[in-house]
């Protein structure tokens, strides 16, 4: 296995495995000598040393501060931002400072130093625009460029597919929101699985909660998911003429909400063909592609349609618009007409009729159905990847070990002008991660000092367990009462459920109702709620908040889809199946489902022993130049970032076990080279340690050996590097039998 530890392109590094590796066995970690377990040895070039020394480029990790306070942590940030060096060690975890410009640091060369065959999982955390999904990419594109040197086809056409679902799943997920252009409204959860030569067999994507609101309504400023403009922009004339469609997304209600159709950075026409182009390498059929365009323009159709009242009926406005639908979704245009006018209710007597809806209902009901068909769509083409990357025929006595890296890129910490529902539920999610963070990387670390009987300075820390129960626990938290508002149905209110949470989490140190708060002038109604989150306040408008939560959609529009002769978008829609009559169980409300979903993942994480890409987003404007020194302090302090480096260092900042601690420095010490003759390995390493009146900088624990400051394994190193020359020469007179 080789084994390099490097200070910069981090995300290159992506495998913490390693670095973990260099801790136990070489001190790679310090950046002093490059090291290869089959005995390689590079010195560290000049730069190299004056990168470890801090002098140009300021400190590569953390750890290696003079004194841990905020001040000399945030001089070390900017400096290495200001130089570049947009990534730094705490230790094994990564702190990422968003360069908003390209760096030439992700080139073959670089990646040719990276070269690494651990295999773990990466979890990328930062707000909205702090480069998680840049971050995921590149780890990606290392993958690819790293892996089957043999050019195989199979591996090659699995590589391709994991980096071409990139760009779909971007197409379709992603939106420009008031904070990022590119916005993930999406959580994905990537395990790419390799065979025991390195090399990618497959994978499988979990998507987390699109933010389907965005269908049918954007804030001002913002955009529809990306692949409506695309389609739009860069669709042959052709093929809008087939979809009906105009080219200019301001003529679609559903595209326009934001007033702002284009986006400066990114090319519209140019990315729907790379996105048509990695479909068809994916292995999207012509038929398959033709369904999710045609389900793209029933959308933004859906949203031109209208309804009026003539006092007794409710009528579509649009019976064209209404045939291009029917024609575009493969129904009948009676039956898309009347699905779109009318709900089919049992009565208790077991009757079937149909109740004409208000113009109000309908309007809800195309927007609900809208969200729907996106939201299935979606799945869809995620299940679709899958089906294309699941490794088949696994067979561990034929393949060897399976090794899997999990890529985790899932959507920020966002605070906007008006937070709602989906706001809620990513914060909630950021918070998670959160709480993952803290109890794998600041108390399990605390805990193996004392699992090793080492004495040390407890490190105080913000452990926001407190705002995730808020959330989350049964009965008592936010998601809860949502719930039990929504089981009564039609009776409650936003406003009525605001009350109930007000009542029950008024005293909650993390929880202020607006009520509360009189000398907001702002207030007009009580529909706000705020949370104290770790990452800052958020203000919630409680407004739709109950029917995101219960997502209601009529059954009706799901037996039109599933009577469609459109067999893929009839695959979509099985829960149309069931006729009226047939007695369905209460589905959980969206905030459950996405919780039980978010529990899961953090379950998963945490047995997998996670590595951190902490992501800083460095100013509000996209600026490369800027480095906003109040905005970066703040994302330091909630991300425990110096608390991270408290627990790293103020304990010990390296520990090796003692085996290996002794074989890599036993020639430095006359008791142990060769071989030693003491009881055991750590008397060995004791005598190291005493030859060198190292005593005051290291503790024994049980298993391993601690060492305070790096300065005492510089010194080792140093000793080391120059005794190796030594003992080559040795060694070759030793193999000429001159000796
Ligand atoms: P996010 O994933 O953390 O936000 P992105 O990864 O989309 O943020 O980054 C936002 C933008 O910053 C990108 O579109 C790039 O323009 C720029 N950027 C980020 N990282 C780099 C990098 N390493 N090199 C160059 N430019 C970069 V969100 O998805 O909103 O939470 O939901
Ligand atoms: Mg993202």
């Amino acid at each position: 296995m080789t084994c390099w530890s490097l200070q910069t392109a981090v995300i290159t590094d992506f495998t913490q495995h390693s670095l973990r590796s260099c801790n136990d066995q070489d001190v790679g970690h310090t950046h002093l000598t490059f090291v290869s377990s089959t005995g390689f040895e590079r010195k560290a070039t000049p730069t190299r040393m004056a990168e470890l020394e801090g002098l140009e480029f300021g400190k590569s990790d953390f750890v290696l501060l003079d004194e841990v306070t905020m001040e000399q942590f945030m001089d070390n940030l900017k400096l290495r931002f200001e130089k570049g060096r947009i990534y730094t060690f705490i230790g094994e975890v990564v702190v990422s400072v968003n360069p908003y410009k390209h760096l030439d640091i992700y080139g073959k060369e670089v990646i040719e130093d990276y070269r690494e065959e651990n295999y773990t999982c990466i979890v990328i955390s930062g707000e909205s625009g702090a480069g998680k999904t840049e971050a995921s990419k590149y780890i990606m594109q290392y993958i690819a460029a790293i892996t089957n040197p043999s050019q195989r086809a199979e591996v090659e056409s699995v590589k391709n597919v994991l980096l071409k679902s990139n760009c779909v799943l971007e197409a379709f997920g992603n939106a420009k929101t008031n904070r990022n252009d590119n916005s993930s409204r999406f959580g994905k959860y990537m395990d790419i699985n390799f065979n025991f030569n390195g090399d990618p067999t497959g994978g499988h994507i979990n998507n987390y909660l699109l933010e389907k609101s965005r269908v049918v309504q954007q804030q001002e400023g913002e955009r529809n998911f990306h692949s409506f403009y695309q389609v739009l922009r860069g669709g042959s004339d052709e093929l809008l003429k087939s979809l009906y469609l105009q080219r200019d997304p301001a003529e679609y209600a559903y595209t326009d909400q934001g007033a702002s159709v284009t986006l400066a950075s990114n090319n519209d026409s140019l990315c729907h063909k790379a996105v048509m182009a990695a479909l068809k390498v994916i292995g999207f059929t012509a038929e398959e592609i033709s369904s999710i365009y045609k389900i793209l323009s029933t959308i933004l159709h859906l949203g031109n349609l209208q309804f009026s009242s003539d006092g007794e009926h409710v009528v579509v406005v649009g019976e064209e618009t209404v045939e291009h639908i029917s024609e575009l979704t493969s129904t009948e245009s009676e039956n898309t007409r009347k699905t779109l006018l009318y709900r089919t209710v049992a009565t208790g007597g077991g009757e079937v009729i149909e109740k004409g809806h208000s113009e109000q209902e309908a309007s809800n009901g195309r927007d609900a159905f809208a969200k729907a068909l996106y939201e299935r769509l979606f799945a869809w083409i995620v299940g679709r990847i899958n089906s294309v990357i699941e490794v088949k025929d696994y067979n561990p006595a034929l393949h060897g070990k399976n090794t899997v890296i999990g890529v985790l890129d899932i959507y920020g910490f966002e605070i906007f002008d008006n937070n709602s529902f989906e706001q809620f539920c990513i914060n909630y999610c950021n918070e998670k991660l959160q709480q993952l963070f803290i109890e794998l990387i600041l108390r399990q670390e605390q805990d193996e000092y004392q699992r090793e009987g080492i004495t040390w300075q407890h490190i105080e820390y913000f452990n926001n367990q407190i705002i995730v129960d808020l959330v989350e626990q049964p009965h008592k938290g936010i998601i809860s009462i949502l719930d039990e508002a929504c089981l009564i149905a039609g009776k409650v209110t936003d406003t009525v459920c605001l009350d109930s949470m007000n009542k029950k989490l008024g005293q909650h140190p993390h929880y202020t109702s607006r009520k509360l708060c009189p000398a907001d002038k702002t207030m007009e109604f009580n529909r706000d709620f705020r949370i104290r989150h770790y990452a800052g306040d958020v203000t919630y408008s409680v407004e739709g908040f109950l029917d995101k939560n219960k997502d209601p959609l009529f059954q009706d529009f799901k037996r039109l889809m599933y009577n469609s002769s459109d067999p893929i978008l009839k695959e979509m829609w099985p829960d149309g199946k069931m006729s009226i009559t047939e007695v369905t169980k209460r589905p959980l409300t969206a905030a459950t489902l996405f919780k039980n979903s978010i529990i899961a993942l953090v379950d998963k994480l945490a047995c997998k022993e996670p590595y951190y890409v902490r992501c800083i987003k460095p100013n509000e404007v996209k600026s490369p130049l800027l480095f906003d020194d109040g905005r970066c302090q703040h994302q330091v302090a909630y991300l425990g970032l110096l608390e991270n480096v408290r627990v790293r260092r103020a304990g010990f900042a390296y520990r090796q076990p003692y085996a290996r601690f002794l074989q890599r420095y036993k020639m430095t010490c006359e008791y142990t080279w060769p071989n030693h003759l003491m009881s055991s390995d750590q008397e060995a390493v004791e005598a190291i340690v005493n030859q060198h009146g190292f005593e005051d900088d290291v503790a024994y624990g049980q298993t391993k050996l601690f060492v305070r400051t790096p300065r005492t394994l510089f010194t080792l190193e140093q000793e080391r590097a120059a005794l190796i020359p030594i003992l080559v020469l040795f060694l070759q007179k030793v193999w000429r039998g001159a000796l």
